[in-house]
């Protein structure tokens, strides 16, 4: 079933950030879309949750370097 996560994104310091967050994790299995903004540190992703879970996609920004955490319970 689909589910939409709200994120909080720091650590990106040029507009080419946010496209990079987004082409990675367009790539993930289970990813219906994912959008971020760089002014406002948000982030908006629509997810499968059968065949992905909000934890590896927080994993894999915060592994490019960024600092990502679900906006709704802190993790
Ligand atoms: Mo800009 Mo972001 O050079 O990872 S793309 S700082």
């Amino acid at each position: 079933m689909n589910e939409i996560v709200y994120l909080d994104v720091k650590g990106m310091h040029c507009p080419d950030c946010p496209t990079k967050i987004e082409r990675e994790i367009s790539k993930m299995d289970g990813v219906t879309q994912i959008k971020v903004n760089l002014e406002t540190e948000n982030g908006c992703v629509t997810l499968n949750s059968n065949l992905t879970d909000i934890s590896d996609i927080i994993n894999k920004i915060n592994k490019m370097g960024f600092e990502a955490k679900n906006v709704q319970s802190n993790t």
